[in-house]
């Protein structure tokens, strides 16, 4: 068994959270993963006011154990989003994307607890001074939005940065990353890419086979040149758009062709305009499983290593 002051404060047997991945982690997914023992979380990003209360209620009406919401600062519901987690006191809310300062105070007056993603130590110390109970700090071999640094330098300078707890995201999808996380100072990890392939994720099967069949090489960063840099799956897609993306083709051209493409893999299926955003550690994930045999595995596996773990040490 694992536990770290993470299960504690967020009400959850493993330190494990499931990433809240835009356009992918639904009412379903999220609830799977919290009856499983870790935290499952909804991006707010697929839905509207009214659509991602229906998901938190459907999430409920699942699990009784605490579920998180996800929200990406950067989209234009994430005011919607912030007000109507507060109204359903979501217990953990995350962030992506940015600073979550001007909605802190709305989300702890209504006893929510916030836990935003940061990419750099900077803003984990404001965000502890802003009242986050803890902080995800995610390295750039993560999928979606990244930041600059990587897991391995970003996890312990934040640590090392803060009082309150560290969860590690980037580059973790088995039991080795979560024993190599508490190594590193943090309290438990965040996993997006390898909940793509659980059974209870709803994404299209094109999407899920791509996960499955990628190596290592395998993902490619886009996006940079307009600010919206993000990590997915090279398709001919992804491909296109960065060989575009440092020629002369105009600003408003290039945004043209990253517009609606989350949404194009994620929802509808469409393979060929389609961005599969997914991590580096994609090469890792070689089976679909119910969000319970992945969350088991995971920890099981970590734990196996923690308790050999003096193996090297000598007196
Ligand atoms: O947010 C994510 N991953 C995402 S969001 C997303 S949706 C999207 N849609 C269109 C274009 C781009 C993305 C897909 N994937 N992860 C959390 C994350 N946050 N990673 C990095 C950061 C981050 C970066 C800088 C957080 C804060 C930050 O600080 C900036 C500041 O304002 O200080």
């Amino acid at each position: 068994m694992i536990r770290t002051p993470l299960c504690d404060l967020c009400g959850i047997t493993y330190p494990v959270f499931q990433g809240g991945m835009a356009h992918v982690s639904d009412g379903k997914l999220a609830a799977a993963v919290s009856e499983a023992g870790g935290l499952g979380i909804i991006s707010a990003m697929n839905f509207g006011g009214t659509k991602l209360r229906e998901q938190i209620r459907e999430a409920r009406a699942l699990t009784s154990k605490p579920i998180g919401v996800n929200i990406m600062l950067q989209a234009p519901s994430a005011a919607e989003s912030a007000a109507v987690c507060a109204e359903e006191k979501v217990e953990i809310i995350t962030t992506g994307a940015g600073n979550p300062s001007a909605f802190m105070p709305l989300w702890l007056e209504a006893g929510c607890r916030v836990i935003p993603v940061v990419a750099s130590a900077a803003l984990a110390k404001m965000m502890e001074r802003c009242g986050a109970v803890a902080v995800i700090a995610e390295g750039g071999e993560s999928g979606g939005h990244i930041g600059e640094a990587a897991t391995m330098p970003l996890v312990p300078q934040v640590v090392d940065a803060v009082k309150i707890p560290v969860v590690a995201a980037g580059g973790i999808a088995d039991g080795r990353g979560l024993a190599a996380a508490l190594m590193l100072g943090a309290v438990g990890v965040q996993m997006g890419t390898r909940f793509i392939a659980a059974k209870e994720c709803g994404v299209p099967q094109h999407y899920k086979d791509l996960v499955l069949k990628a190596s290592d090489t395998s993902t490619i960063v886009t996006g940079r040149r307009l600010g919206h840099t993000v990590r997915s799956l090279k398709t001919p897609y992804s491909r296109h758009y960065a060989q575009v993306e440092y020629t002369d083709i105009s600003d408003e051209d290039l945004e043209a062709l990253g517009v609606g493409s989350l949404r194009k893999a994620a929802i509808d299926g469409d393979e060929k305009g389609g961005c599969y955003l997914a991590g580096q550690i994609a090469g890792l994930v070689k089976e679909e499983q119910t969000a319970a045999e992945i969350v088991e595995d995971v920890v099981r596996e970590a734990e196996e290593i923690l308790r050999g773990a003096d193996r090297w040490l000598t007196d």
